[in-house]
């Protein structure tokens, strides 16, 4: 066996992180992530920061890994794998976040997407009150890309949004936090809307809109993590920051237009949808 052949070889395929919390259902959270690094043809690592036993009604409990198997989660990956972009979803509270800030400074896990997951599509909270502080001081500040939906962007932005000029206020705003690009989820609550605009502000300062067609669907689990998956897939593919949102937005929009019949309630959108050739 030649093993410096093996060790160049394992290290040239696309290989991405999802650091997330575990969603029974897996309709969301590391599941939907590990689903969109498949579809985008990226290797899909994990680590694991905590559990949530829930299904397409709602989330009905949720168990925090120790922070030691955390630690070892990342040494396991260092050792051995190539990581070329990360994402970070459910990190529940401040002890978590900063064990991961720790790990992820002292591995090189390429450029990382921070999607600040605060709630559910339920309203189930997926982060302590204790801990926003943590998230937008500590974590936003590293973030190569962070994926505020609405919601979240309001809140860390500490504003109301209510038009397209608050859009681009929220995003200098959640920029001058710390984070190099925003990528700033357009409202969706109306069902009567056609269509969804998110706000993309890059490094460089340059803005711009995306725009899709608005699906009045309860199908739509799992939207926001395979958004910031797919922009971490397409990072670690070498894609720029701008083409990654845009191959994100269509996958998403996509996935949910195709719908599929699982779970009773707010079921998961579809990882199968056509995508290859976006
Ligand atoms: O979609 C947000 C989310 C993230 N992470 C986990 C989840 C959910 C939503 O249910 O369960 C683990």
């Amino acid at each position: 066996m030649n093993w410096d052949r093996v060790i160049i070889l394992a290290n040239e395929f696309p290989q991405a992180l999802t650091i997330a919390g575990s969603d029974s259902d897996g309709s969301a959270g590391m599941q939907a992530d590990l689903h969109t690094f498949f579809r985008r043809h990226v290797y899909g690592t994990s680590v694991m920061t905590a559990c949530v036993a829930g299904n397409s009604y709602g989330i009905h409990d949720s168990v925090n890994l120790p922070t030691s198997f955390i630690d070892q989660e990342f040494k396991d990956l260092a050792d051995d794998y190539h990581v070329r972009a990360s994402k970070t979803g459910m990190l529940s509270d401040s002890e978590l976040i900063r064990t991961v800030i720790k790990n992820y400074q002292q591995y090189d896990f390429g450029p990382l997407v921070v999607d600040p997951v605060i709630t559910t599509k339920h309203g189930n909270m997926l982060l302590e009150q204790s801990a926003y502080q943590t998230l937008r001081d500590e974590l936003i500040p590293l973030a190569t890309v962070i994926t505020p939906n609405f919601f979240e962007a309001q809140k860390l932005a500490e504003m109301q949004i209510e038009t397209e000029d608050d859009m681009q206020t929220a995003a200098r705003k959640l920029k001058a936090l710390g984070a190099k690009n925003v990528v700033l989820k357009g409202s969706h609550h109306n069902p009567n809307q056609t269509k969804v605009s998110d706000y993309i502000l890059l490094e460089s300062g340059k803005g711009f809109w995306l725009t899709g067609a608005f699906f009045n669907t309860d199908r739509k689990n799992g939207t926001g993590d395979s958004l910031s998956a797919c922009i971490a897939a397409e990072l670690a593919k070498g894609n720029s920051v701008e083409k990654a949102c845009r191959i994100a937005k269509k996958f998403v929009d996509t996935a949910i237009e195709h719908e599929i019949q699982v779970g009773h309630k707010f079921g998961p959108i579809n990882h199968w949808a056509p995508a290859d050739e976006l």
